[in-house]
């Protein structure tokens, strides 16, 4: 052979050893993580009187892996979960149990395993270690951490087994009407070098990451874009996914059009990104009962007859569960529309790094000073609540002077030292909680920092909630770093709400009006510089491959053990007189027109006896010569299932005691959608009573015409 000869067959060689199916494997998995729908409190609004009694509709994990092609204990798992934020005590959990299962022969870790909350508030609490996020939720619960542990772990092996060859693609764009800046004061109190770079007081800017495989076939999509799950107000008793559910079960059906809702095979996550001060209720706020007062900008209050209201904001639909609609309908057709565009294709490493951090006592320079954080503490303004969720008493957002007499009534927990207040200023403090140490600790001070890298893509997974623009200097020190190691072609993406929960993060100049979010802001006025200094020792090791450097910080806190709750039991389940638990007790009328209300009232027992995860609480079903067929289950959007006993509480606990249970009832709705084939239908209701242990049950109800007119 000649020498060219053999360099020809070397290159050949070369060529066919290059990983010829691109730089990737890809899988996508999804899993019902829906918690109990009776008895326990929403996460969120902080409203102890919002309690789960039925669900609009099912909350879902959603789990990506990207494996490299070339090394097989390379990979990453981003998970996006229908939940209010990613927790410290889930993921220690979900860890434990992947590293338990030989399936997964420690493939996913602690390192690897990125858990992000979409932030919707209507999903059941107690699935945290620190006390403040427990109490208006009667303190910590089995149950819902178990809903959300067994379906993260379930959606990641479903991811695990599907894993292909295949590809990433990306797409970006902006989406203008779906957010608002609900504190836009604070946001001027940005730097005006800073906020000239920017259009709008949000980001709407929208990533979009589309899994493909190596036929073509569509896998999947992560979306990223800030707003709040809160279209859905503190009034809502219905377990849902918010907006962003909303969109994602859009999405999925769309991809997927027969398939039932969390059954389909395309899996899109709408996931949470800075939305800290963005809210999706697009109406400017007014004074409830009195729009003809005007609001306060800077304190989000009105003042009727001497006295002080909360200001809140809703829209842009009739009621919430037409502004979730709206919202996830236009997060949707974005996300979409930049999906199907979407053909750049991500090419590079797959890196992850993650440390902890006591965010008590970072030190670090800002402008010159030498400075650090300090130990977690609430300001007043968060007792103020938002817009979204207003709080009580007379608290207001904007507060750098504190209340007298509540600022009292919280030191008794623990009395702030003066070091404290200073490091804190100008926030009052409200609750010293990183010093109350009652039962166990009330806020944390360990927070995990992580980053992923999937070629271009660099994901900051954050502990909080970051504003717009605590986010813009987060994505421009990373972005700065990879672009000095040649990288130019970077695109930063924060990962909200991720793996535990610390609040807020402001600016440091956001922080001096002591809006809601400032008084959240728990680790004092630099907590966002020491996040970017932090972060940016992350983005180095991971732009020159190098972590030898980095500090891996203190153990990960677990208090699982220490948890306490004050939620009760069920109750048994009392038979009604003369009937069956599962007989109908209102039925449906004989015949419906599209969009009218199909409304059937079934005998039930308590949802809580079995959650029916991966399943439902009631199926409307079509008939075709004698055989039925599921149509739409309690995971629709057309469909609301509720709860609740025939007496009050009280009545149920006397009865209880003296008459061996209570009596409840299931309300089934159907609101006929305008695509809906006519003909012969039936509703049934599926459940579970506690009485001498846990029985199943089932009921139907009587068959019902729907026309066309
Ligand atoms: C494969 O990836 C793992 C995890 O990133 C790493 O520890 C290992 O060194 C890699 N193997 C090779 C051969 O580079
Ligand atoms: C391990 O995971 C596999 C795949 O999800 C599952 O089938 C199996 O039951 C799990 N084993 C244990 C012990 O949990
Ligand atoms: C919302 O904005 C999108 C473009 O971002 C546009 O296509 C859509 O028509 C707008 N919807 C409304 C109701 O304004
Ligand atoms: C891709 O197509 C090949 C050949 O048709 C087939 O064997 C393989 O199973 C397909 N892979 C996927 C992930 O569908
Ligand atoms: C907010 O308060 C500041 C300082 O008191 C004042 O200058 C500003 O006009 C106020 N903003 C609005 C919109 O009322
Ligand atoms: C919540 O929304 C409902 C409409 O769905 C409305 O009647 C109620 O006033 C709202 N409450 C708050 C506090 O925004
Ligand atoms: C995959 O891993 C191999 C070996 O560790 C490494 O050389 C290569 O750069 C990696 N590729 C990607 C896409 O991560
Ligand atoms: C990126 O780096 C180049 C030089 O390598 C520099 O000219 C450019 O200003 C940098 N861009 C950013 C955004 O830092
Ligand atoms: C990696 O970083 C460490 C510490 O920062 C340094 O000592 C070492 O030389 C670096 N390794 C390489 C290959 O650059
Ligand atoms: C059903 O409601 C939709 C939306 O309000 C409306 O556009 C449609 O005309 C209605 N259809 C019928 C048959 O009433
Ligand atoms: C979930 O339900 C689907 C559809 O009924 C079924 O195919 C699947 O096996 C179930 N998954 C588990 C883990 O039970
Ligand atoms: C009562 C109070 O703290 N008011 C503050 C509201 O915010 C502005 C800045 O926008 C401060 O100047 C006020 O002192």
């Amino acid at each position: 052979m000649s020498a060219v000869q053999v360099a020809l067959l070397l290159s050949l060689v070369s060529l066919f050893s290059l990983p010829v199916n691109g730089d990737y494997k890809i899988g996508v998995g999804r899993y019902d993580i829906t918690g109990p729908a009776a008895e326990i409190e929403m996460m969120g609004m902080a409203n102890p009187s919002q309690i789960a009694n039925g669900i609009h509709f099912r909350q879902y994990s959603r789990a990506f892996i990207v494996v490299n092609a070339s090394n097989d204990t390379n990979r990453v798992v981003f998970v996006s979960i229908d939940a209010c934020m990613g927790t410290q005590i889930m993921k220690n959990k979900v860890v434990e149990k992947l590293q338990s299962n030989k399936t997964f022969a420690g493939l996913y870790t602690d390192d690897n395993v990125c858990i992000s909350g979409t932030h919707t508030h209507s999903g059941p609490a107690g699935y945290f270690q620190y006390l403040l996020y427990e109490i208006t939720s009667r303190g910590f619960s089995q149950e819902t951490l178990d809903a959300i542990v067994d379906g993260i772990v379930e959606s990641i092996a479903e991811a695990h087994q599907n894993i292909v060859p295949g590809k990433l693609l990306y797409n970006t764009g902006v989406l203008l009407n779906a957010s608002r800046n609900r504190s836009p004061t604070a946001y001027l109190l940005n730097p005006e070098a800073d906020k000239a770079l920017y259009q709008y007081d949000t980001d709407k800017d929208m990533v979009v990451i589309k899994f493909v495989d190596n036929n073509g076939t569509d896998l999947g999509m992560i979306n990223w874009f800030a707003v709040h799950g809160t279209s859905m107000n503190n009034t809502n008793t219905y377990i849902s996914g918010d907006n962003k559910g909303y969109a994602s079960l859009l999405h999925e059906k769309d991809m997927d059009k027969d398939s039932l809702p969390g059954q389909s095979k395309f899996i899109a996550a709408y996931a949470q990104s800075n939305e800290g001060d963005v809210t999706p209720n697009l109406m400017p706020q007014h004074c409830p009962g009195h729009p003809e007062v005007p609001c306060d900008a800077n304190s989000s209050k009105c003042l009727v007859k001497g006295k002080e209201l909360f200001c809140i904001a809703f829209g842009p639909g009739v009621d919430m569960f037409d502004s979730t609609r709206i919202i996830g309908e236009r997060q949707f057709d974005k996300g979409k529309e930049l999906y199907d565009a979407a053909f750049k294709e991500l090419s590079g490493p797959v890196q992850y790094l993650k440390v902890n951090r006591d965010f008590s006592n970072i030190e670090l320079e800002f402008n010159g000073k030498k400075v650090h954080t300090c130990t977690p503490a609430m300001g007043d303004s968060f007792a103020a609540g938002t817009i979204d969720g207003p709080g009580a008493f007379s608290f207001k957002q904007n507060d750098t002077t504190g209340n007298k007499f509540w600022d009292l009534v919280g030191h008794l927990l623990h009395e702030p030292s003066k070091e404290e207040k200073e490091c804190q200023a100008p926030k009052p403090i409200l609750l010293d909680t990183g010093d109350i140490n009652i039962l166990y600790p009330w806020a944390p001070r360990i927070v995990p920092l992580q980053m992923f890298r999937i070629g271009q893509l660099v994901i900051s997974a954050v502990p909080a909630e970051f504003t717009t623009m605590s986010g813009r200097y987060l994505k421009n020190a990373v972005k700065k770093i990879f672009n000095a190691t040649g990288d130019s072609d970077i695109i930063p993406v924060i990962a909200g709400l991720s793996n535990t929960y610390s609040d807020y993060v402001t600016t440091y100049y956001e922080y001096q009006q002591q809006r809601y979010e400032a008084g959240s802001t728990i680790f004092g006025p630099y907590t966002l510089n020491a996040y970017v200094q932090e972060f940016s020792k992350l983005a180095v090791a991971l732009a020159t491959d190098n972590a030898t450097g980095v500090d891996k910080g203190p153990p990960t806190p677990d208090y699982y053990s220490k948890q306490k709750s004050l939620i009760l039991p069920v109750l048994t389940d009392k038979q009604p007189k003369g009937k069956k638990i599962g007989d109908v007790k209102v039925d449906v009328k004989e015949s419906y027109a599209i969009n009218d209300t199909v409304e059937v009232v079934f005998w039930a027992g308590n949802p809580r006896n079995d959650r029916k995860t991966n399943s439902t609480f009631l199926t409307v079903e079509i008939e075709d010569n004698d055989q039925w067929t599921v149509m739409y289950t309690d995971a629709s959007l057309e469909t609301r299932f509720k709860w609740e006993y025939d007496h009050s509480d009280t009545l149920c606990i006397m009865d209880d005691i003296f008459d061996g249970g209570c009596t409840s009832h299931a309300i089934i709705q159907w609101f006929i959608p305008p695509d809906a084939v006519p003909g012969t239908y039936r509703i049934q209701h599926f459940g579970a009573y506690k009485n001498d242990g846990v029985h199943q049950y089932q009921g139907a109800s009587g068959t019902f015409k729907v026309t066309k007119m």
